[in-house]
């Protein structure tokens, strides 16, 4: 079933416009806004709308400036924004332009009505206490403001405090690819997927609306008989701040050629409840889809007041394998 749903992702900042560049061109359907002070990061934008802030004068990373400038540019975001259903948030927190002008974005988003979701990235221990004292005051600032926020620790890519490794831009490949399938599903699950009585956009609504933290996790496998294993992958997806344990709510989404039987439900959700609790409120909705070659995809959106964060850094690999269904094949 397809619903009319309107979504526009904007990316604010150097890492929000460039995450979304690299995304576009996978995630058909929504319209894009992209907000930058950099005229070169402007120019090479060939798709959707943007705006330069601020005249392309730096904000020396100073999130006072980046919400100064996004508030400049309020008439022409608003102007974007109006007539959405969801609007998507992506910036990198802890600088300027992502941290000062995220949550200007979300309240115009908010105020006009749209279902708003933030997904952010906080930085590496190595960029410096300041830093995460400054992403940690844009989280604060969008929880209050937002729908729902998602939030990516780039910490959970390294182990401990160091400097960045050779093979430190296929890690950071792996947050650009985690945005990417948090947007992909959520334009999925609100577009084409629906069950127990809801559209897929009432049931994301009705899992993240007033979430405090919010988990998102998706895997893939290329059979039927490996459900569990994706749902496993889904539950364990590393990177995000937020766990499943303590969800409050979940929404499960499985994209197949039909509809999973009664008898897989019930052994899917003794193994999302293993995790989260016998209480967790669990919605099913599913995405028919004829030409998925024999491969399964789940999605896992969750949200509770008390989502514990996990101290571990967990395996890129595990990241890797768990959202690449190209692996499969
Ligand atoms: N992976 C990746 N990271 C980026 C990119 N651009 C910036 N970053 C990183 O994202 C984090 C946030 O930086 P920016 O996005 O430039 O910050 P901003 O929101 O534009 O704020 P100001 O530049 O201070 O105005 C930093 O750790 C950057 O190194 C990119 O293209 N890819
Ligand atoms: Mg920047």
């Amino acid at each position: 079933m397809e619903h009319d749903i309107k979504i526009k992702i904007v990316g604010v900042g150097g890492f929000g416009l460039n995450a979304v560049a690299d995304m576009h061109e996978a995630v058909i359907g929504p319209d894009y806004l992209l907000l930058s002070n950099k005229p070169d990061d402007i120019a090479k934008i060939h798709f959707g709308e943007k705006i330069l802030l601020g005249n392309g004068v730096t904000t020396n990373h100073s999130q006072e400036l980046g919400k100064k400038r996004v508030e400049s540019s309020a008439e022409e975001i608003k102007k974007s924004l109006t007539g959405y259903d969801i609007v998507i948030i992506v910036s990198g927190l802890g600088y300027g332009t992502g941290t000062g002008g995220s949550p200007v974005v979300a309240s115009i988003a908010r105020e006009l009505g749209a279902f708003t979701i933030a997904v952010c990235t906080t930085p590496f221990l190595y960029e410096g206490s300041n830093r995460d004292t400054i992403a940690k005051a844009g989280i604060f600032k969008l929880k209050a403001i937002c729908d729902a926020l998602l939030v990516v620790a780039k910490q959970k890519l390294v182990k401990g405090i160091r400097k960045p490794e050779e093979d430190m831009t296929e890690k950071l490949k792996s947050v650009s690819d985690l945005i990417r399938y948090v947007v992909t599903c959520i334009n999925d699950t609100v577009t084409l997927s629906s069950g127990d009585g809801l559209t897929g956009l009432d049931g994301l609504k009705a899992v993240l609306r007033n979430g405090n933290d919010a988990f998102f996790g998706c895997g893939a496998v290329m059979n039927e008989d490996a459900l569990i294993e994706a749902v496993r992958h889904a539950t364990n997806t590393p990177l995000m701040t937020a766990t499943l344990n303590n969800a409050s709510r979940v929404l499960l989404t499985v994209s197949y050629s039909r509809e999973l039987t009664k008898n897989e439900l019930n052994n899917v959700y003794d193994e999302i409840r293993n995790i989260t609790g016998n209480n967790t409120e669990i919605i099913y909705t599913n995405i028919l889809n004829e030409e998925c070659f024999g491969i399964m995809f789940v999605s896992i959106f969750a949200s509770g007041e008390d989502l514990k964060e996990e101290k571990v850094a967990s395996s890129f690999d595990k990241l890797r394998d768990a959202i690449n269904p190209n692996n499969l094949i």
